[in-house]
């Protein structure tokens, strides 16, 4: 149980909580004590102060069980607020910490799922342990304690029924257990499907899906339901079985102390104190029902949580390595890299080797699936390749720090991914201390500065449904200067420029120029392509062409059709205008 070392700093609260636990069960378990003798001494022998001295008592008593009480809900609740809090701090720091490979096997929703509802499961379990769950048993022990003190002949009966109702109860712990995990996993499917459904909303209703999904919901729903109410009913019968014992019990009490009453040999106040005591036992063993089913979730979830605890160490990420002093200078070197997924057998690039200078543009283009995202990634180590090296400056990038590496290494990732905030936000991000002009001159060179000015709130608008909403385009170039705003020595440019129009791309490539680092862009454009220094063709995770856009126009029969495709039929159309 890995998830609750958390609550070790909070030791001393806990004790102060159970202390007033203990407190308040100790004056709890002293009242029906102190009736007897008010009913035996006062009532019986008509002796008025007696009763009055002892019932003032008792409502001191009460009034010090009530605060008591506060005092324990109040610390409970603090400990079970600090431990979540704490708890959910580690466990995101843990998931920051994650690589990609993690995430492979770690589906988000299921993450979220643990960070929020999982989280409260214990959080609530925590607090339910400084405050019911502790309760129930000693108050049970507490009665059991306090009747054999008042009178062990009348209580006797207690010892023959409390061995049964123990068996009863672990009997209903063990098949609850069962039963509610069974519920906390129906639960996960039904978050699973609504997260699913909801963010993929636009394309539900574009393919006029809403009947199949209402009908999957409801469906799963169902199953929800179902589960919890057998779970439910089961623990129920818990309740009118313990009824039954108890209320026996204190028949067999009322009848056995009717005859020793007559006998002299009991007092009226002591069967009722009993009588007292087994009902409190009785409406202890009424919440066990409920500590069943509180404990089996909370098993359930702190099992989960423990599972992102416990990640091994080789699956997250290590910052160690040489340190980057200088500016890299940008050469790229492959050779013969092999990578695979770590979740998959498919090879998805197979023996790449290729070169790059500083400053030097390479092109690449592939067919969809290809390899190309996945050769980008191996370059910040965000994947690490399985054969072959990577160098950079001549250097193992195996043997850098990651961190100082992406520092200097400008990603643009193929979908544009903002993040809720301003503009200027998004763009800082790419380095959190540049000053307002050279935030402007990277929106300048990605060609996005005039679109941003003409915001109402310019650099300062939101992003986001309440804001601005950017077009693919915007987004594009937004991407693209949050990425050249930190000087990185190496860019790399995912299908960056699809959404441009070829003018705006043109200007942008041609600033591109001011920031002297090597610059590699994947590309379905042949336009885009044929300035570069050098075009790399990848087909199916192997490099099956390299060359300029003119040695590839001779020599590339792959290239040719590409470039026939888009640009010559283009031409053509120039040549017959012209015409
Ligand atoms: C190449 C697989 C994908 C494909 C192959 C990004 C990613 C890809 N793949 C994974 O298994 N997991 C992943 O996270 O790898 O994919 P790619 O590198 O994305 O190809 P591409 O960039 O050339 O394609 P496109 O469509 O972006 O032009 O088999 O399943
Ligand atoms: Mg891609």
């Amino acid at each position: 149980m890995n998830s609750f070392k958390f609550l070790k700093p909070y030791r001393m609260t806990m004790f102060v909580a159970i202390f007033f636990l203990l407190l308040e069960l100790v004056v709890e378990l002293f009242q029906p004590y102190i009736l007897s003798k008010i009913i035996n001494n006062g009532i019986v022998h008509k002796d008025l102060a007696y009763v009055s001295k002892w019932g003032i008592i008792m409502i001191v008593l009460s009034v010090v069980a009530f605060l008591a009480g506060v005092l324990n809900t109040f610390y409970a609740t603090h400990v079970a607020q600090s431990y979540s809090f704490v708890l959910r701090k580690t466990l995101f720091e843990k998931v920051q910490s994650f690589s990609f490979t993690t995430f492979s096997f770690l589906p988000t929703s299921s993450i979220i799922t643990r960070l929020t509802n999982d989280v409260s499961q214990l959080q609530s379990a925590v607090f339910m342990s400084l405050r019911i769950i502790l309760r129930a048993p000693l108050i049970v022990t507490g009665s059991v304690i306090m009747a054999l003190i008042l009178n062990w002949k009348l209580s006797f009966i207690l010892f023959l029924i409390l061995p049964f109702l123990f068996m009863f109860l672990n009997w209903m712990v063990k098949k609850g257990r069962g039963l509610f995990k069974n519920v906390q996993e129906n639960v996960d499917v039904v978050n699973s499907v609504l997260r699913e459904n909801l963010v993929g909303m636009k394309l539900i209703k574009a393919f006029v899906r809403n009947d199949y999904e209402n009908k999957r919901f409801q469906h799963i729903n169902k199953n929800l339901k179902q589960k919890t109410s057998v779970a439910l009913r089961t623990m129920e019968i818990t309740m009118p079985v313990m009824l039954l014992f108890m209320n026996a019990s204190i028949l067999v009490v009322l009848w056995f102390g009717n005859s020793k009453v007559h006998t002299h040999e009991t007092n009226i106040g002591d069967i009722v104190a009993i009588v007292n005591y087994i009902s409190r036992i009785t409406s202890s063993f009424s919440v066990f029902s409920f500590i069943i089913s509180a404990f089996s979730r909370m098993r359930a979830s702190s099992e989960r949580i423990d599972e992102i605890l416990t990640i091994e160490e080789d699956l997250i990420e290590k910052n160690e390595g040489n340190n980057l002093r200088n500016r890299l200078e940008g050469k790229i070197q492959f050779h013969q890299v092999s990578f695979r997924y770590p979740n998959s057998d498919k090879e998805v690039l197979n023996n790449i080797s290729f070169l790059a200078y500083p400053e030097q543009t390479i092109a690449i283009l592939g067919s969809t699936g290809s390899g190309k995202t996945s050769l980008f990634q191996l370059i910040p180590r965000l994947y690490e390749a399985d054969g072959g090296s990577i160098l950079i400056d001549d250097q193992d990038i195996r043997k850098m720090n990651s961190k100082q590496l992406r520092g200097q290494i400008g990603y643009v990732p193929q979908e544009a991914l903002l993040f809720t905030g301003t503009i200027k936000e998004n763009l800082l991000m790419g380095r959190e201390d540049a000053t307002d002009e050279e935030v402007y001159l990277a929106a300048k060179h990605a060609q996005i500065h005039e679109t941003i000015l003409s915001f109402p709130n310019g650099y300062e608008s939101k992003i986001g449904q309440k804001g601005v909403n950017l077009s693919g385009g915007q987004k594009q170039r937004l991407a693209i200067a949050r990425a050249i705003i930190r000087k990185p020595s190496i860019l790399l440019l995912d299908d960056s420029t699809s959404a441009l129009d070829l003018k705006t791309e043109a200007s942008l490539i041609e600033a591109l120029k001011n920031y002297k680092c090597t610059t590699l862009i994947i590309t379905q454009k042949i336009t885009t392509a044929k300035n570069a220094d050098k075009i790399l063709i990848i087909d199916e995770g192997q490099l099956v062409e390299e060359g300029t856009h003119d040695s590839l126009l001779n020599s590339s029969k792959l290239y040719k059709a590409i470039y026939y495709s888009q640009y010559g039929k283009e031409e053509l159309m120039d040549v017959k205008g012209a015409n």
